[in-house]
């Protein structure tokens, strides 16, 4: 299994931008109608559908996670978010996101490293080549997805930076603009929406600044143009559209650990023995299925990274 789980390098060109893969079908179809008329045998009208983002690559479509769970329709990961600077409706997303630019997008890395920078995106995905990466998404609210996404290890950007010997921690930092995101408007959050990683947990390989989705670019709701993906925590340290990662000596505020320090720690590490103190975390609800699952230690990458919190306690350290 940790073999299986191993990154999965794709080529670069291996992976059709959607907007490539799109037109090429596009293609194939006008190809198709044109045979059709030709053939003269046919009275019947010629349908063309649209392009629709909802029918994704079939062939990543039919892929599973490490545990053969299959992954989640591109529609369910694209119309079933959480994203607070727009609206806490989960379906409401994708609407009041599709305007949001993502393109072109920046990150400033700084903080206690010895060559702070400012990278585009376009940059860190020629630097970096976009790998696959199938993950479980646990959020604290008992619901799941598996999704394939496209990015690249934060341990090769941080590399780049040279963290000194006295960053412990990562913090990120999602974008401010109330004027792109509408709910940041709103005065009842401590925006922007902030995250933090311990440095050997950001430093792990699991870990992943996703630049793509399905084999194409990150759409605006999924947190594109950069966004952070932890699998082993509840999906709030996810941080989605970033623009400020900065090393530092002491352990970042968080967004949810300031507003509500009772029920959102730091660590935030996917737990079915430690229950919110609202419901229990003990099952989950993985979107598109009825029955309900068992959620699994680490969200069932404890094989990885147990180890990264022998000693301390996880009951505690919630
Ligand atoms: N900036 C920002 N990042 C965010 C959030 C948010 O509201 N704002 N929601 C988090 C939560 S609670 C979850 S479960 C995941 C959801 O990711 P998805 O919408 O891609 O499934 O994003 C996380 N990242
Ligand atoms: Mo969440």
């Amino acid at each position: 299994m940790a073999d299986q789980l191993k990154s999965n390098p794709v080529k670069p060109s291996e992976i059709t931008p959607k907007h490539v893969y799109l037109s090429r079908r596009d293609f194939i179809k006008a190809a198709g109608v044109l045979a059709g008329s030709m053939a003269l045998t046919s009275c019947l009208p010629q349908t063309v559908e649209p392009p629709s983002a909802s029918t994704a690559d079939p062939a990543i479509a039919k892929k599973t996670d490490e545990l053969g769970d299959p992954v989640n329709s591109f529609d369910d990961i694209t119309h079933y978010n959480n994203y607070y600077e727009f609206t806490t409706a989960k379906e409401g997303v994708a609407g009041l996101a599709a305007k949001f630019k993502t393109s072109p997008w920046q990150v400033e890395v700084s903080g206690l490293v010895s060559q702070p920078r400012t990278f585009s995106v376009e940059e860190l995905i020629k630097r970096y080549p976009p790998e696959e990466r199938i993950y479980r998404l646990r959020c604290v609210e008992a619901w799941s997805m598996v999704i394939p996404w496209v990015g690249f290890p934060l341990a090769k950007l941080l590399q780049e930076v040279e963290p000194t010997s006295a960053a412990k921690y990562v913090r990120f930092e999602t974008l401010f603009n109330p004027e792109e995101m509408p709910a940041q408007k709103e005065k009842w959050y401590p925006w922007p929406y902030q995250e933090g990683l311990r440095l050997d947990e950001a430093r792990h390989d699991l870990t992943l600044l996703a630049t793509g989705l399905y084999g194409g670019e990150l759409p605006a709701q999924s947190g594109g143009g950069l966004r952070l993906v932890v699998p082993w925590k509840y999906g709030f340290k996810s941080i989605k559209a970033i623009v400020k990662i900065e090393l530092t000596a002491t352990q970042p505020a968080t967004l949810w650990s300031t507003i509500q320090p009772g029920e959102y720690g730091f660590y935030a590490n996917v737990n079915p023995q430690v229950d919110h103190p609202r419901w229990s975390q003990a099952s989950e609800r993985r979107i598109g299925e009825l029955a309900r699952r068992e959620t699994l230690p680490f969200n069932g990458y404890a094989e990885q990274v147990a180890e990264l919190y022998e000693g301390m306690d996880l009951r505690k350290n919630y």
